[in-house]
């Protein structure tokens, strides 16, 4: 059994220093901005921007968080406006320098949203695009539960995956995709903490939103604790007039509630005598406070409450997923405070010299760690020192290769498609390879079956945290899947969202700095639908997560399947994709080479993650031997079919499944025009990659690849280039050794119908090949 989080440790002594932090966290958060905006010389771009409001918001919440609650095995992913929150922190705890935050937003310097590869302050997920760091975290705990239920690696301490959100990000569907998966999965160890301040980036939010939530989250078993007033308001309401005040309150309009936020204590004093002067109680309770102290009870809301706070994380400490709704002020603390248009909002020079005075932060000591305190300086280092969060403790892990073999055999058969080639690759690792096989996890949004995943699903199983058998199999129902789920399992089945899938591929491609192990995680998804997950996709790759996703079937090779199915210009998306390598191979043999090479991309210090575009139609497998110089050629982007000779006027350039299209082609063309060469492109990622990185390097420096190979065609050739997909994709190759080119390809939506009828109808078919290399020599000759 592995130990259990361990409960915070009791936090009314603590307070005092816990309040200090808050404040510094606050004005470190809001100097930042202010320093990046008026003291560094302006510089084109680096202005505007808020930051201000949404992190003043969070700096309580965040403040216990850190310094309370949190241990070194949890792993947060903050709400991106809330990067100077964070940075603060964790200047405060000294894993950042003084040159980071003053460089914020600056090339180099603490970056405008938390980022795992360009921070170099120990971020644990980065987020930017709303919604996909608060889903993320329920796929980091479906992770370490894969891992710590397989015994993969040492016993380690299980942490918590903490979402710090805008309450705005609660509109992106993303989010409910990944709660109802979390809920089928049964996630554990899983906190979402709200900051509800009913402020988006444009306007108040609708009323009663957190109703809603409350409800949704309880619905899917998640624990919810609303945290919606501090201790000063919960008293006063224990005072006569008290009940009438709460009542207004809770009736009170979201934007109404703002608006007084933002004109203090006066404004307060007047709407509550308009509305409840004659309310017993409340004109005495009204006395009592002066109108600042009158504007601190109206805004002492739970989330801005440390006390509050810190008991609500001191929850019981078992796994169950644990919401925090805690309602708070955007821009609590500064003259911001709730107006409507804050989030851009930034302090004027005048308003940020009177708020300095109220953090009693003097010239010149505006990074001071502890300036201002109410403790004192030598104290609060000394709490700082015992914070368990800052504790010794590895948190971006290594974890050791997995040895991958030189060479794989690939599958027999005369005839193939990709697609059924890497479902017979996967089914023979798992056999063959045991070492490796037990490494690799897949996952697919409820295509498995219709993506080659059965052979594999039926030797390695289903992961799941319960065990459950398979009913079919019990009751002799024939059926070609095994579908038994178990702990033991190494596959993990996601409902359709695709979504989910990217997020997936990105917690478990991050496995290995995040929980010390390394998995290598292979998604299969229909290659039209990568456009549904795109944004979660580029999230994954934006975090440098480790991961082969599949996309099978592609393009108009699918066929019947007709244009609603039809992927059109995800090659272009391979091609542009920062953190990312694209193969599109036509052969069996390329593509267990192409996965071989993953395996090892996968685990490099400079790889990142792959994208195969395999496709379901079954093509002649030439007979040839697999030699180095082959495997070198289709791992670096293409090779010479047939080599171009002196006097080729043409030359054919071929991608994927349109192979025996080409071929065909050269077959009639060579008759006529002699020496016309035949090129198969394997990556034109990986050759256009080449080329881009060849114009910074030396001038000297052996050519690219892809110059390599246009050095053997003449300069008066024209190239036909072919690919199911965006024609553009491969035009660009002629740009390389300045040849004449026609490409062919597909930029309309599909129908269905056969292949011959479809490759006739969009120009794929060997006619319209010949065709355009008839054409060129026309054009040429003229
Ligand atoms: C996917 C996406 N769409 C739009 C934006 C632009 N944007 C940044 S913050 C924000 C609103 C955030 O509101 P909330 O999450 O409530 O955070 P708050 O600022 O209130 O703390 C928007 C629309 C974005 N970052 N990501
Ligand atoms: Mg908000």
């Amino acid at each position: 059994m592995v130990a259990p989080v361990t409960p915070p440790a009791q936090t009314t002594s603590q307070l005092p220093y816990l309040r200090d932090l808050e404040r510094k966290v606050l004005w470190l958060s809001v100097w930042m901005i202010h320093h990046a905006n008026h003291l560094r010389p302006a510089r084109d771009g680096l202005k505007v921007g808020g930051h201000q409001a949404s992190s003043a918001s969070v700096a309580t919440l965040m403040t216990a968080l850190y310094f309370n609650v949190l241990r070194p095995a949890d792993r947060v992913a903050v709400k991106p406006h809330a990067s100077p929150v964070f940075h603060a922190i964790q200047y405060l705890l000294g894993n950042q320098t003084q040159d980071q935050l003053a460089r914020f937003r600056g090339l180099g310097g603490a970056q405008s949203y938390p980022s795992r590869t360009k921070d170099a302050d120990d971020v644990d997920f980065s987020t930017g695009s709303v919604g996909l760091g608060v889903a993320m975290t329920s796929f980091a705990s479906l992770v370490q539960d894969y891992i710590r239920l397989k015994e993969l690696g040492p016993e380690r301490e299980q942490g918590r995956m903490i979402a710090v959100a805008g309450d705005a990000e609660f509109d992106e569907g993303n989010v409910f995709e990944a709660l109802v998966e979390g809920w089928k999965h049964d996630i554990r160890n899983v906190w979402w903490v709200i900051d509800y301040n009913r402020q988006s980036l444009d306007a108040v939010m609708v009323e009663r939103f957190s109703d809603r939530l409350e409800s949704v989250f309880r619905n899917l078993d998640w624990r919810v604790e609303v945290l919606k007033y501090g201790r000063l308001l919960t008293r006063a309401f224990q005072q006569p007039g008290g009940e009438a005040l709460q009542q207004w309150i809770d009736s009170a309009e979201n934007s109404r509630y703002s608006a007084l936020a933002y004109k203090g204590g006066a404004a307060w004093r007047e709407e509550l005598i308009r509305d409840l002067g004659d309310a017993h109680g409340i004109r005495a309770l009204l006395d009592e406070h002066d109108d600042d102290a009158l504007g601190r009870l109206m805004t002492n809301l739970g989330g801005h409450d440390m006390e509050t706070v810190c008991d609500a994380f001191r929850v019981d400490s078992d796994d169950r997923p644990t919401c925090f709704i805690a309602y708070t002020i955007k821009g609590y603390g500064l003259p911001l405070a709730g107006h409507k248009d804050n989030h851009a909002g930034i302090l004027t020079p005048d308003q940020m010299a009177t708020f300095k005075q109220q953090m009693r932060v003097g010239d010149g000591q505006e990074w001071d760690r502890y300036a201002g305190v109410e403790t004192s300086a030598e104290e609060l280092k000394m709490f700082l020192d015992a914070v368990p969060f800052g504790r010794e403790a590895e948190r971006q892990h290594r974890a050791g290769r997995i040895s991958v073999p030189s060479r794989f055999d690939p599958p027999s058969g005369k005839k193939l498609s990709t697609q059924e080639a890497f479902g017979r690759f996967l089914s023979d690792l798992a056999r063959r390879h045991p070492g490796l096989a037990d490494r690799v996890v897949t996952s697919s949004p409820d295509v498995t079956v219709s993506t080659s995943l059965g052979s594999w699903l039926n030797r390695r199983g289903i992961f799941g945290r319960r065990e459950q058998g398979d009913l079919f199999k019990h009751e002799r129902i024939l059926s070609a899947l095994n579908w038994e789920v178990s702990t033991k399992g190494q596959h993990i089945e996601l409902g359709i969202a695709e979504n989910n899938l990217f997020l997936l591929l990105a917690a478990l491609g991050l496995s290995a700095p995040l929980f010390g192990e390394r998995l290598l995680p292979i998604g299969t998804i229909y290659d039209p639908f990568i456009s549904r997950g795109l944004d979660a996709f580029n999230y994954a790759c934006y975090q440098d997560a480790r991961f082969i996703v599949v996309g099978t079937p592609s393009g108009l090779s699918l066929a019947a399947e007709g244009g609603a199915h039809q992927s059109i210009y995800e090659p272009l998306l391979g091609m542009a994709q920062p953190g990312l390598t694209a193969f599109e191979p036509a052969y069996a043999d390329e593509l267990c080479e192409v996965l071989r090479w993953s395996f090892e991309h996968l685990q490099a210090d400079d790889g990142g993650a792959v994208y195969l575009r395999l496709s379901t139609r079954p093509i002649d497998q030439p007979s040839r031997e697999f030699d180095d110089a082959l495997a070198q050629d289709v791992t670096n982007g293409g090779y010479w079919m047939v080599p171009p000779g002196p006097r080729a006027e043409v030359a054919l350039v071929a991608s994927g499944a349109v192979l025996p299209e080409a071929i065909d082609a050269h077959r009639r063309i060579v008759e006529d025009i002699p020496d016309t060469g035949l090129l198969v492109v394997t990556s034109v990622n990986r050759l256009y990659r080449g080329w881009t990185d060849s114009h910074h390097g030396s001038i000297d420096a052996p050519p690219p690849h892809v110059a390599r190979l246009f050095g053997a065609l003449p300069d008066r050739a024209g190239l036909v280039t072919v690919v199911d997909g965006h024609p553009s994709t491969l035009s660009w190759l002629a740009s390389v050794g300045r040849h004449r080119v026609i490409p062919l390809g597909v930029d309309r939506f599909g129908q269905s119908g056969d292949i011959p009828d479809l490759y006739r109808e969009y120009g794929l078919d060997a006619e319209a090949i010949v065709n355009a290399a008839g054409r060129l020599l026309v054009i040429a000759r003229r």
